[in-house]
């Protein structure tokens, strides 16, 4: 589709506008960026609309003007957007890779070629060495090492995915294969199975009696690009998403085994290996054989477990981090499930930073089954978010009020805010705003470079306030992007203990935080969790299931996390505050 080249293009022409002095400059940056958004949410693409509608047709987008449509009428009939080559000339820079570092923005990026001529990530590492950037106004030595940080994180996550980008692609192939009818089973195993935060390469097993049919159909697939390795039963291509997909055929005979082994972790089959060993037995992809090489089990995973004396392990736990101990005396435990979520503690709506109306979002709540939703929009003090003040909120309210009473028990909207947590410790609204809501979620959203100590007594001075209910992302970290920041969750943990706050594993796909190895690390502490969507839009109520899967990850049950609860019982729960 023409409309991500163009989005770009179109992104990049405002980065570049941004240094420009015009007055009318700060407008034009605006409307590049809206229309980039605008080609972004399209489902069309814009030369088949332009085709049949002409320039009145790409007028009708909203979010693009005459001029713009100009642009996009340019580019479809030549390729190029002149006013993009010209701009490009005067700032050669790669903005794509530079702005993905952490601090680093258009502007700054200019300002590192006008001054340093750096034009890549390569070229400001130059820099960085020989110490050119802390000399430059307005960087200095902390900005300096930040952005040397900025880079060393990202290229240190390069080639790990969000599971929220692999999972759904994963889920496409699958349903791709078995809509064919070329293959009897199709799963996905790997990390993907195993719900971790980010994953290295998606696999996929399929049964099959024409293997060679399968990797045909597999290799056209849309989405997939490069074929890197091609045998009849293993196939690895390049995914357009930005990563491998090793599709393996195999045995029907032997799919439980299969199954077993490619689902992982290593770790984990390494010791269920060990115990194979000690029994006499042999485990490999095939299936466990005894010591004449005779079958014992292969087809159903359950049964392999069983054999060697276990129960059957949920994916998420297969880490080696005790489960297997546990798996031998039966005492695993019953694990959450998406199913079990009534509710949501944690949604923005149009009136900050959400896309949504207030009655669009409970609409989608109710789509997915939920009873009830906390909407909890940001406070004064965030300003890029439009966060609300006291009198905004109260005027909300009202409108959930009435919403509420309309909506007569099919769904209950609870009234709150996802409170600033202020640098001091203090919270971004009056002491009378926050009782008269149902549910405040509290959050750092700024001021993170701070020590250990300082941000820990920080956090511990808004849950000391006695007005939070839930401890929205309490790490504050970005995967692949930002660092969490400094805090000791065990000191936290103790304190919500104490005074019965709620850590929150908010589900966005690039937040997942608190993330498996927090929740397991204090899981036991007499705390409660919250799976939130924490939703900007009407599609975000699908990331849950990621939080689910860390919870679980963190070997939770179901008793551990509030939002299972009805909601009657959620009201009595949040009304301690
Ligand atoms: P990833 O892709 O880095 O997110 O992590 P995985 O766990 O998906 O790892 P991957 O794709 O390298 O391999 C898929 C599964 O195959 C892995 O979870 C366990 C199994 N496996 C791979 N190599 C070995 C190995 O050397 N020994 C054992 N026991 N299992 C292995
Ligand atoms: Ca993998
Ligand atoms: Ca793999």
């Amino acid at each position: 589709m023409a409309n991500e080249k163009l989005a770009e293009i179109f992104n990049e022409i405002a980065d570049m506008l941004s240094v420009d002095k015009r007055p009318t400059a700060r407008f034009e940056v605006r409307a590049y960026q809206n229309a980039s958004m605008a080609l972004l949410s399209m489902d069309e693409d814009v030369s088949k609309l332009y085709e049949r509608s002409g320039i009145d047709g790409l007028m009708s987008i909203s979010g693009i003007g005459k001029g713009l449509a100009g642009k996009i009428e340019e580019y479809i009939k030549t390729g190029h957007v002149r006013k993009y080559d010209e701009l490009k000339k005067k700032y050669p820079i790669d903005f794509e890779n530079l702005t993905k570092i952490e601090g680093m923005g258009a502007k700054r990026a200019i300002t590192l070629y006008q001054k340093l001529n750096v034009t890549d990530i390569k070229s400001l590492k130059d820099a960085i060495s020989s110490h050119k950037v802390m000399a430059l106004e307005g960087f200095g030595e902390r900005s300096e090492q930040l952005l040397e940080k900025g880079i060393e994180m990202l290229e240190g996550s390069k080639g790990r995915m969000l599971l929220g980008y692999a999972l759904p692609a994963a889920e496409s192939i699958v349903s791709e294969l078995l809509a064919s009818n070329k293959v009897e089973k199709a799963i996905i195993c790997g990390s993907t199975r195993r719900m971790k935060e980010t994953i290295g390469d998606i696999d996929i097993l399929a049964i099959s009696q024409r293997p060679e049919d399968v990797m045909g159909l597999f290799a056209k697939m849309k989405g997939v690009s490069n074929i890197e390795v091609k045998d009849p039963t293993k196939t690895t291509v390049w995914l357009d998403i930005g990563t491998t997909c090793d599709l393996r055929v195999i045995a029907p005979e032997s799919f439980g085994a299969a199954m077993q082994y490619f689902t992982g972790s290593k770790e984990h089959n390494v010791e269920v290996r060990k115990i194979a060993i000690s029994k006499g037995y042999k485990l490999n992809e095939y299936g466990l054989f005894d010591k004449n090489d005779k079958v014992v089990s292969a087809i159903d995973e359950t049964d392999i477990y069983s054999r060697l004396g276990m129960d059957w392990i949920e994916p998420e736990m297969r880490e080696n981090r005790g489960e297997i101990a546990l798996a031998k005396k039966h005492k695993l435990p019953k694990l959450v499930k998406l199913q079990d979520l009534k509710g949501d503690m944690h949604s923005h709506t149009k009136e900050t930073d959400g896309t949504n109306t207030l009655e669009e979002m409970a609409s989608a709540a109710m789509a997915h089954g939920l009873e009830y939703l906390a909407i909890t929009n940001h406070t004064k003090s965030l300003k890029v978010a439009r966060g609300m003040d006291e009198k905004k909120f109260a005027e909300f309210f009202k409108r959930v009020d009435a919403l509420n009473e309309k909506l007569d028990g099919k769904l209950t909207l609870l009234k709150g805010a996802e409170v600033d947590i202020l640098k001091d410790g203090s919270l971004d609204l009056s002491a009378a705003a926050l009782k008269s809501m149902d549910c405040v979620v509290a959050a750092v959203h700024s001021g993170f470079n701070m020590s250990i100590n300082e941000m820990t007594s920080r956090v511990i001075k808004a849950i000391d306030s006695g007005y939070v209910n839930i401890l929205a992302h309490p790490t504050g970290r970005i995967i692949n992007e930002r660092e969490p920041y400094a805090i000791d969750l065990r000191k936290i943990a103790e304190k919500a203990e104490e005074k019965g706050v709620v850590m929150e594993i908010d589900s966005y796909p690039s937040r997942l935080d608190l993330n498996d190895a927090s929740i397991f690390a204090i899981r036991d502490y007499n705390v409660l969790f919250s799976i939130d969507s924490d939703a900007h839009s009407v599609s975000h109520f699908d990331n849950l299931r990621y939080g689910v899967g860390m919870a679980r990850r963190g070997w939770l049950t179901k008793e551990k996390v509030i939002n299972t609860m009805p909601a009657r019982r959620i009201s009595k729960l949040m009304a301690r505050k």
